[in-house]
């Protein structure tokens, strides 16, 4: 038992790694390391949800666990490891599952905005239920903090009133865990390059700037960026393109919004895309480095994610051990086999 907070965070082997899931996320997973008992996970039970080629879904899992390292997340410190990898996630999620009432499934604003106007014979159920499975991702382990960006809010909402109430039904058994959500304008929620209306998504890799982009391309992307047609940059009149411009400089310079905001004021936007486009490529540099060299040796990562699973499985059956128990259900095999 340590005195150090519980972190625990995961991202989806759905795609690559983009500017948001960096300054929302992982930048600050990064930074609490030290000071936090930290668990980052390679949620791939999440990434089926919808429909993923076999051979991609294992390339990309192993390309998140270096793009994770190449971040800075230090195996040393933290725990890395593939939620597939420690088979509790699946079971406690069917526990709360049984528990979680289908309203509230339904009423999850990610769930909303993916079904929209889709025929229920089309979609899978992992899309609603997958809330839930998260939950479970975090109750495992006792986190106390969810560092994520602002999209997760709800979920993390369900994960705290799904703690609740298993705690309130069969006893103390889950520890409420807090979320950790950046403000907007300091990374929590990166727009789309292309509509600054809408967050940067994986599912719009147009509006993506990638962590593993070409310094060329990101630049273009950058140049491009939609923004509003004034001449020159005022924050009392900025839309939200390039408010986001500054918000994602601000991010990769670590200098506040309101230097960022001094700074760029009476400056011409092409210059400013200049700038920005300058800080984002100085940043991804040194990630994309770590990264060549990290993916040079497969069998170091394996090895990594192999001893990253087997402690959270210890971690995570022994949570589970206590809320079979508690709910009334037999121990789980690995309790009365030893540890087998
Ligand atoms: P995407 O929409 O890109 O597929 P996602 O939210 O569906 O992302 P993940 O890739 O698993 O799923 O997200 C990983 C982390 O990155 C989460 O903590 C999420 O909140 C954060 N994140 C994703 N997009 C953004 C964004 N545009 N701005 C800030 N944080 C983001
Ligand atoms: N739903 C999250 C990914 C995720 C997660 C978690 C984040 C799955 N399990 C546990 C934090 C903690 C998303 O970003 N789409």
């Amino acid at each position: 038992m340590t005195d150090r907070p519980t972190v625990l965070s995961g991202i989806q082997p759905s795609g690559d790694l983009h500017l948001g899931n960096y300054l929302g996320a992982v930048r600050h997973w990064v930074a609490g390391q030290e000071l936090s008992d930290s668990l980052f996970c390679i949620v791939n039970l999440h990434a089926i949800t919808v429909s993923q080629p076999p051979e991609e879904l294992r390339q990309k899992t192993v390309e998140l666990a270096a793009m994770y390292m190449a971040c800075g997340i230090d195996p040393k410190t933290s725990l890395i490891f593939v939620q597939s990898e420690v088979p509790a996630h699946a079971e406690l999620a069917w526990l709360l599952t049984c528990m979680t009432p289908m309203g509230w499934l339904e009423r999850m604003t990610q769930y909303k905005d993916k079904t929209a106007g889709k025929r229920g014979e089309r979609l899978g159920a992992g899309i609603l239920m997958y809330p839930v499975l998260m939950a479970a991702d975090i109750l495992l382990y006792q986190a106390d903090e969810v560092p994520v960006g602002d999209d997760q809010r709800q979920h993390l909402e369900l994960a705290r009133d799904l703690a609740m109430r298993f705690n309130h039904a069969f006893g103390d058994t889950f520890t409420v865990p807090t979320a950790r959500i950046p403000p907007p304008e300091a990374g929590g929620r990166i727009m789309s390059l292309v509509n600054p209306e809408q967050k940067m998504s994986k599912s719009q890799p147009e509006g993506c700037v990638f962590l593993n982009d070409p310094p060329e391309l990101t630049r273009r992307k950058i140049m491009r960026a939609q923004t509003d047609s004034a001449a020159s940059f005022s924050l009392a009149q900025a839309g939200p393109g390039i408010r986001n411009l500054l918000g994602i400089y601000s991010g990769v310079t670590s200098m506040s919004f309101a230097d960022a905001v001094s700074l760029f004021e009476g400056k011409g936007y092409g210059a400013i895309k200049a700038s920005v486009a300058d800080a984002v490529v100085a940043a991804v540099a040194p990630i994309q480095e770590a990264y060549r060299a990290l993916m040079a040796e497969p069998e170091a990562l394996e090895e990594m994610l192999r001893a990253g699973a087997q402690r959270a499985r210890e971690r995570a059956d022994a949570t589970l051990a206590v809320a079979y128990d508690n709910t009334g259900l037999l121990p789980p095999k690995s309790k009365w086999q030893g540890n087998g």
